[in-house]
């Protein structure tokens, strides 16, 4: 779920408000809960990119190397000249090889972070030569008008990462609907998820003994502290991974180690040691749950394929 803001040092001149009211209101709840959209400043989202490249973290290897067997196979099943658009586009190293195979006549990257997209949409220009790179810098969760130049244009939605099992699944569900409205009846759908795996694999990729995944985790605190005027003691919190068994997920939280007060914008807070503040869930799915959930948003599976040992799956799926 990337998304949020990323502005420097210091109190910012403005905070954004959406996040001073989500932190505030989070610690404030009894189970307190702060959305995993803020995990993503600068910092953040190089700590995210660091995170890609860890043994134990899965995901992104997986599925990086699951695309590339199967592209000569997407290039018979994905018509040329459509319009590609891929959400949370990011800094995303996946998308040229496989511009290359279904050759595009446009692709439109969505992202929040404004310096990743110009700099991924400038590198692409010079690798995928003589195609359409039409950036759009908005959170792709919410409504935003895909460029005029795709009108009319047959569209794929390019979805990677497992990022959807970022959201909860009544949100999944909004969030494929939503992509099934700006692309339209008859779009297709490329989408990443993960499965569901032995717990000791799940939680070795959310908490490796590099810290990546803490220091990831524990930014936030930073960044409330450094955006929110907050005084948080950042070392008196632990990055903890849980496998949510029920819920199919794993969950991040930081773990206050000892009681502590500490105030954000003005407003006092306490936490006595071991409480924690719940900051992402990745939700893991099953074949058929991954197949269900995209049927409930809107979406018809058309094609599976596996990564070795059911790891990741890439679907597509028709509007
Ligand atoms: C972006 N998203 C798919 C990652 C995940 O695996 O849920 C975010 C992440 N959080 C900790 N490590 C990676």
């Amino acid at each position: 779920m990337r998304g949020g803001s990323s502005r420097g040092l210091g109190l910012p001149a403005t905070p954004d408000p959406q996040f001073k009211a989500d932190a505030l209101a989070g610690l404030a709840s009894s189970i307190p809960a702060i959305p995993a959209r803020w995990l993503y400043d600068h910092r953040g989202s190089e700590l995210f990119e660091q995170i890609t490249e860890l043994p134990s973290y899965y995901p992104t290897k997986t599925e990086g190397a699951l695309l590339a067997e199967i592209l000569p196979e997407l290039a018979t099943v994905i018509p040329d000249g459509l319009a590609v658009v891929e959400f949370g586009a990011g800094s995303s190293t996946k998308t040229p090889p496989l511009l290359r195979a279904i050759d595009p006549a446009a692709y439109v990257p969505v992202d929040i972070s404004g310096d990743f997209l110009e700099q991924s949409a400038a590198d692409l220009r010079k690798v995928v030569p003589g195609l359409a790179v039409l950036p759009v810098a908005a959170d792709f969760a919410r409504p935003f008008d895909l460029p005029a130049t795709v009108d009319g244009m047959a569209k794929l939605g390019f979805f990677p990462g497992s990022t959807i099992g970022n959201f909860v699944p009544r949100s999944a569900t909004d969030l494929l609907r939503h992509f099934r409205d700006l692309l339209g009846t008859g779009a297709l759908l490329l989408i990443g998820m993960d499965r569901v795996k032995p717990v000791e694999r799940l939680v070795a990729a959310y908490d490796e003994p590099e810290g990546v995944t803490a220091a990831f985790n524990l930014n936030l605190l930073d960044r409330i502290n450094r955006e929110l005027d907050g005084t948080i003691p950042v070392d008196a919190f632990a990055h903890e991974a849980r496998w949510n068994d029920i819920l199919s997920r794993i969950e991040m939280h930081l773990v206050a180690t000892r009681d502590v007060d500490f105030t954000v914008d003005g407003q006092a807070f306490a936490f006595t040691a071991g409480q924690s503040i719940h900051t992402e869930n990745s939700h893991k799915y099953g074949q058929r749950g991954a197949r269900v959930l995209l049927l409930a948003g809107g979406w018809t599976p058309l094609r599976e394929w596996e990564a070795p040992g059911g790891d990741f799956s890439l679907i597509l799926a028709e509007a």
